[in-house]
């Protein structure tokens, strides 16, 4: 027979208080654009999100101003609790790739219009749909962020 003072059966099914208030507060969904220029268009999916219960997080952080910070996020972001990463971005809309080439998370992407984009966003839905193959990232719509916030709640339920 062990020696080993045994704990009683309940020690182990009693809830951890801290425990439990980490996973009320930690956001499922990181919401990522690459400019403060983009937010108004990403509102959409932040706003979805709520509307759905559904925990997030926004941040602003260029893939080509900040890649440190990117990489920081990306690497992150699954032992933070997040689930999903949204992340819009304009131009030739690098972010959603490269958050995706440092996470195993599922990355949606917005294309999003901005000041000088070419061909009304054209470029940015290539950048983001056209991914390498090994490293996926799904496209919404140009501007759509609505639709990215609605798949991401769609992947939380499967
Ligand atoms: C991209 O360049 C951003 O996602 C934004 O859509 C676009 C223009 O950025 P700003 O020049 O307005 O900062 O990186």
């Amino acid at each position: 027979m062990s020696e080993f003072p045994r704990a009683a059966p309940e020690t182990f099914t009693e809830p951890v208080p801290e425990l439990d208030e980490l996973e009320i507060d930690t956001p499922l969904v990181g919401i990522v654009m690459g400019s403060k220029s983009d937010m108004e268009r990403m509102e959409a999916a932040e706003k979805e999100l709520i509307d759905r219960g559904i925990r997030c997080e926004v941040r602003v952080m260029s893939a080509h101003r900040e890649p440190d910070k990117v990489a920081e996020y990306a690497r992150n972001a699954k032992i933070r609790g997040l689930r999903v990463i949204i992340a819009g971005a304009g131009l030739s809309a690098a972010l959603p790739g490269v958050v995706a080439a440092h996470s195993e998370l599922p990355v949606i992407g917005v294309p999003l219009t901005s000041r000088t984009s070419v061909a009304g966003g054209l470029d940015a839905l290539l950048s983001i749909a056209q991914m390498p193959p090994g490293v996926p990232v799904a496209c919404v719509g140009i501007d759509n962020a609505r639709n990215a916030a609605v798949l991401a709640a769609r992947i939380l339920d499967s």
